[in-house]
């Protein structure tokens, strides 16, 4: 077994005395088709739940976050005093990048959007004042078990400094303006916006500044993705998220009786979307719908009014969006493909 793999306990006591109920395995909510996720901010019970070696029960009043490392004032604190300090709220697109990982036809689109609350983790590593030599933040959920082969007693993952000091990466512990239960990762997780779920450490029990980056199965084994940049293949973490989509309207199978059908749907990338193009026609001609601006991270809603084809039938209506650096969205064979709804019409 590799060393990283087990990790030691944490200096301010036995953590396991924190986990009152055991893991349950892996576990996934898959979330309702895009007909039902209408509403700008995703419910609890619609929001998929992405947990690999199971959900744990965390004693919250025994809790305590510590933070060490590459700092001059290491220290823990609780759950409490954690309460107490400034803090932040912001919505923000969540997605699992497993959603699909491979190009399928029945898209899983693991995704919804949140209202998220707690402590820029800026303001904790602020306090904790890093030393020279810090790259990373490594954090730790106190999940443990089984998963893809490997046996682990942490969940880890690590960010860049650069990420990590952006004011909307948020030690949290509240969602939609209710403590996160106990499949969110409660009673505090890591959020951070724009970027794939993964990196969202649940049951967070430690954040460790470091000079590198963390070798955990979830940031070196899984999680990874090769891209090609000017001829060469980079293997690199999932971070930042593409530009994609989904149509909200109509419904998959709705029968239309007009010219002209509405339609909507929601955009999201890490770094915003610019703009979101339709097609009736097999993508041989495009449509620009209009794009709500971005103001945090959320996805972001486009629509327009389409006219349907001369022959009634069935018609697909595609969906594609572009991000802010020119980014668009593949019309098939990536993870994120565009998106498409079939409808029929008859004439009115
Ligand atoms: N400790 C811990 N954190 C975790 C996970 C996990 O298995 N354990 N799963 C990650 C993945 S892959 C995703 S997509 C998000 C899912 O968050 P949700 O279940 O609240 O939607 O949590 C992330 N944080
Ligand atoms: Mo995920």
């Amino acid at each position: 077994m590799n060393s990283d793999t087990f990790l030691p306990p944490l200096p301010y006591g036995e953590e396991r005395s924190v986990v009152i109920g055991r893991s349950r395995g892996f576990h996934l909510k898959p979330p309702p088709a895009p007909a039902a996720l209408r509403d700008f901010i995703t419910s609890d019970a619609q929001l998929f739940e992405t947990i690999h070696m199971g959900s744990v029960e965390v004693d919250a009043k025994r809790w305590r976050l510590q933070v060490d490392g590459l700092v001059h004032n290491p220290f823990s604190i609780d759950l409490d005093a954690l309460k107490r300090l400034p803090s932040v709220s912001i919505t923000a697109f969540h997605e699992c990048f497993g959603s699909p990982l491979v190009p399928t036809s029945a898209n899983l689109w693991r995704v919804g959007n949140v209202r998220w609350t707690g402590v820029p983790l800026a303001v904790l590593l602020e306090h904790a004042q890093l030393e020279a030599g810090a790259t990373h933040v490594w954090s730790d959920g106190l999940d443990s078990g089984e998963f893809g082969g490997r046996s682990m007693n942490r969940y880890r993952k690590d960010l860049p400094l650069s990420k990590a000091l952006s004011y909307e990466v948020l030690v949290a512990y509240e969602m939609n303006g209710k403590p996160l239960t106990r499949e969110r990762g409660g009673p505090v997780r890591l959020v951070v916006p724009g970027w794939f779920g993964t990196n969202m450490t649940k049951w967070l029990c430690r954040l460790s500044v470091r000079g590198g980056r963390a070798n955990s199965p979830f940031t070196t084994l899984w999680y990874n993705r090769d891209s090609e940049r000017e001829g060469e293949v980079l293997r690199e973490p999932v971070w930042s998220v593409e530009p994609n989509s989904l149509i909200t309207h109509p419904a998959q199978g709705d029968t239309i009786s007009a010219d002209e059908v509405a339609v909507k749907g929601w955009a999201w990338s890490g770094n915003g979307i610019d703009g979101v193009a339709l097609s009736t026609d097999g993508a041989a001609t495009w449509l620009e719908a209009e794009v709500l601006p971005r103001r945090e991270f959320e996805w972001q809603q486009f629509a327009a009014t389409l006219p349907l084809p001369q022959t009634p039938g069935l018609v697909s209506i595609i969906a594609r969006a572009r991000d802010a650096d020119g980014s668009i969205q593949p019309l098939s064979g990536t993870r994120n493909a565009a998106h498409s709804t079939q409808i029929s019409w008859f004439l009115p």
